[in-house]
């Protein structure tokens, strides 16, 4: 009989790199399991080390082969990298996430990488909240950066990788018109962008109409502000590559140093925050709420209620009875 291991009693195999330790707490930080917050409470306490690295860009664009070389150069130069791999949920890219896997499976047999992919299908609304556990199980297990790979498109993705040090959209030449526009709404986050498929004969044309698109917010940045550079990468050639580890250096410092990376730093423990206690919200009501519901639920169906009051009444029975006033929700109730 095998005896579980207490998710505090992996902290340790955790900080000495040890892979197996890495992935079950992973496993538990997934799953949010009330036994593991004791555990993750203590790794957020010895995270902070890592410089965290978000690549998004809409399905397609070349992230995962992007973030292969990136991996790769910063291997050479020593560091430890731990790759996130957030799979899209959205139908027309679900087709790729095989292949992924497989490329990085690749990568997995180098002890200095240890590679996750995250599923959000089933994770509501626990996604971002466990990722951001996952990033610091990595740190506190001694990889030096940390890259989360997610899909542009989805409130969630662009939330999470916002949550990074240091942001990178990737946009490709050849995409189509509504794939462009999809684009659109996730450039502004870009601490650095990347035009990825230099080799393709129309990257140029992306490249120029990228830095037009962005012109506009060149003007009107205050002084002092950090300018987005826009880098062409081949993934084929390595062309970009280097000057893309340069460019990250240079963000990295600069989000150390400056006021504005202060506030994001800020930004990113506010965002943690209201993620966890959402979580613990759910943990704690979910079920409560569920079992409460139903009675309610049929006075909704007979349109004996509007469903804004039934909600409000369902919510305070559960924290009456949280809070331990069960017989006051009761007579209230009645
Ligand atoms: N020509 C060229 N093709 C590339 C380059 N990088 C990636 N590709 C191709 O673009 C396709 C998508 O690459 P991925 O790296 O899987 O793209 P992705 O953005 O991770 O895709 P999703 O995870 O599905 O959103 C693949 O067929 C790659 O071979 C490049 O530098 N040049
Ligand atoms: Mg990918």
């Amino acid at each position: 009989m095998s005896r579980t291991v207490s998710s505090l009693a992996l902290i340790d195999r955790v900080k000495a790199g040890e892979a197996a330790a890495i992935a079950r707490l992973i496993s538990r930080a997934e799953s949010g399991a009330a036994e593991a917050h004791e555990a993750l409470a203590r790794i957020y306490g010895l995270a902070g080390r890592a410089h965290v690295i978000g690549v998004t860009g809409v399905p397609g664009s070349g992230k995962s082969t992007l973030v292969g070389k990136l991996c790769a150069a910063l291997r050479a130069k020593g560091e430890r990298v731990g790759i996130v791999a957030i799979d899209p949920s959205s139908p027309y890219s679900g087709g790729a996430i095989l292949g992924d896997r497989i490329r990085m499976t690749e990568m997995a047999s180098d002890p200095g990488v240890y590679i996750r992919s995250m599923a959000t299908r089933g994770a509501v609304g626990g996604m971002a909240r466990a990722t951001l556990d996952v990033v610091d199980i990595l740190d506190v297990a001694g990889f030096d950066t940390v890259v989360l790979e997610t899909v542009g498109v989805g409130q969630d993705e662009v939330e999470i990788v916002r949550a990074s040090h240091t942001t990178i959209v990737v946009s490709a030449p050849g995409l189509g018109d509504e794939i462009q526009a999809i684009k659109a709404g996730i450039l502004e986050i870009a601490d650095i962008h990347v035009v990825s498929k230099c080799d393709r004969s129309d990257a140029n044309r992306t490249l120029v109409d990228l830095k037009q698109m962005l012109m506009g917010g060149l003007r009107a940045a205050p002084p002092g502000a950090w300018h987005a550079p826009v880098i062409g990468t081949s993934a084929f050639s390595g062309q970009g590559v280097d000057e893309l580890v340069a460019a990250i250096e240079r963000h990295r410092h600069f989000a150390l140093e400056s006021k504005s990376g202060e506030q994001r730093r800020l930004a990113i423990a506010e965002f943690r925050l209201r993620k966890t206690a959402e979580n613990l919200l759910l943990d704690r009501f979910g079920e409560k709420i569920a079992q409460a519901g139903a009675p309610l639920a049929a006075r909704l169906m007979r349109r004996e209620a509007d469903p804004y009051s039934v909600a409000t009444e369902l919510l305070n029975t559960a924290l009456l009875r949280e809070t331990g006033h069960e017989q006051d929700a009761r007579s209230k109730i009645a």
